[in-house]
C-alpha cells in the first residue's frame, strides 16, 4: 500500500480529482438544465455524465487532446444569444456576482459545461477504470496537455468563436498587466473571436475599491490589447469605470469614501 500511496497515486503536483466528481456532475447538470436554464432541459444529463467520464478515463492524464472531448461538446451544444457573452481575466468573482444580477448575461461559467465543471479537477490513469483522487498534473508543473487544461481551453476557445455583436471583457485593474498574453483569455479567445460576427469588443477595466488603480485604459497592456482587437478588424472600446460593476463592489464594501 505504501509503495502504491507513493509512486502511484502522489505522483503529480496538482490537486486530486474533486471526491464525488461524477454525483457534482450530475447534479449541476440537473441544477441547471432543470432549473437555471430551462430551454436545455431537454439535455440528457446522464449521458452527460457518462460522456464526461468517458473523456478522461482509463487515459494517460498528460495526452489530453480536443478530441477526446468532441463527443461531450456534440451532446451539450449550447449557443449564447448576441450580444451577452462576457469574458474575464483575473476578475472571476465580480465577473460571476455581475452575471449574477444580469441574468441575461453569460461568462463561459453560465454556460452548461463551465457551470458543470466550475473549480472541479479530474483525471485518471492510463489503464485504470478509477479516478486518481490524490493527485493529478499540474498544468504548469506536471503538464500543459491535461485533462483539465485542454477542456477550458476547448471550451474557452468554441465560447469565443460563437460570440456575436457586442462582446464584453471585465479585466483586473488592480494589478500591473490587466491584459496578459498568456492568460487564456490572451491566449484564447482574444484569436477566436470571429471578426464576422463581433462588431465590438468593450473592455472594462475594474480597480479594487479605495486602491490605486495599477493599471488603466490607457496603460500598455491595454494598448496590446487595443492594437490585437483592432489588428483583427474588430472595433475596441475601453472604460475604467462601469457603474454596473461599481454597485456590486459597493454592496460589499458600503463604507468606502467611493461609495457614498
Ligand atoms: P485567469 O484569472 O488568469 O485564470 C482563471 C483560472 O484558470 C485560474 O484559476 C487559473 O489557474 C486557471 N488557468 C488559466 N490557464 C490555465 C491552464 N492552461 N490550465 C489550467 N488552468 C488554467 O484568467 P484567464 O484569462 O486565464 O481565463 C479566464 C477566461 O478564460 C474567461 O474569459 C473564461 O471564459 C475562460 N476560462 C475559465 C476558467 C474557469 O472558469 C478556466 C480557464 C479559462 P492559476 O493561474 O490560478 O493556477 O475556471
Amino acid at each position: 500500500w505504501m509503495w502504491r500511496h507513493s509512486s502511484e497515486h502522489m505522483k503529480w503536483k496538482g490537486t486530486g480529482s474533486t471526491a464525488h466528481f461524477q454525483e457534482i456532475v450530475l447534479e449541476r447538470c440537473y441544477n441547471y438544465t432543470q432549473l437555471v436554464q430551462p430551454e436545455l432541459r431537454d439535455r440528457d444529463c446522464q449521458k452527460i455524465r457518462e460522456a464526461f467520464r468517458n473523456a478522461f478515463i482509463s487515459k494517460d492524464p498528460c495526452s489530453a487532446t480536443e478530441e477526446d472531448y468532441h463527443p461531450l461538446m456534440k451532446l451539450v451544444n449550447q449557443t449564447v444569444p448576441c450580444d451577452k457573452a462576457v469574458f474575464w481575466s483575473k476578475t472571476k468573482e465580480l465577473a460571476h456576482q455581475y452575471t449574477k444580477v444580469q441574468r441575461e448575461m453569460f461568462t463561459l461559467e453560465d454556460t452548461l459545461l463551465g457551470y458543470i465543471a466550475d473549480d472541479l479537477s479530474w483525471c485518471s490513469d492510463a489503464g485504470s477504470y478509477e479516478m486518481n483522487y490524490q493527485s493529478c498534473p499540474h498544468w504548469k508543473k506536471d503538464c500543459s496537455n491535461n485533462f483539465v487544461s485542454v477542456f477550458w481551453d476547448l471550451l474557452s476557445k468554441r465560447f469565443a468563436e460563437n460570440a456575436c455583436g457586442l462582446a464584453r471583457v471585465l479585466l483586473n485593474g488592480s494589478i500591473s498587466n490587466a491584459f496578459d498574453r498568456k492568460s487564456t483569455f490572451g491566449r484564447v479567445e482574444v484569436h477566436n473571436l470571429n471578426p464576422m460576427k463581433v462588431h465590438t469588443l468593450q473592455a472594462w477595466v475594474i480597480h479594487d475599491l479605495g486602491k490605486l488603480p495599477s493599471d488603466s485604459c490607457s496603460g500598455s497592456s491595454i494598448n496590446d490589447l487595443r492594437w490585437i482587437i483592432k489588428q483583427r478588424n474588430i472595433k475596441f472600446t475601453c472604460q475604467g469605470t462601469y457603474s454596473s460593476v461599481k454597485f456590486l463592489q459597493c454592496v460589499k464594501k458600503p463604507e468606502e469614501s467611493s461609495c457614498r
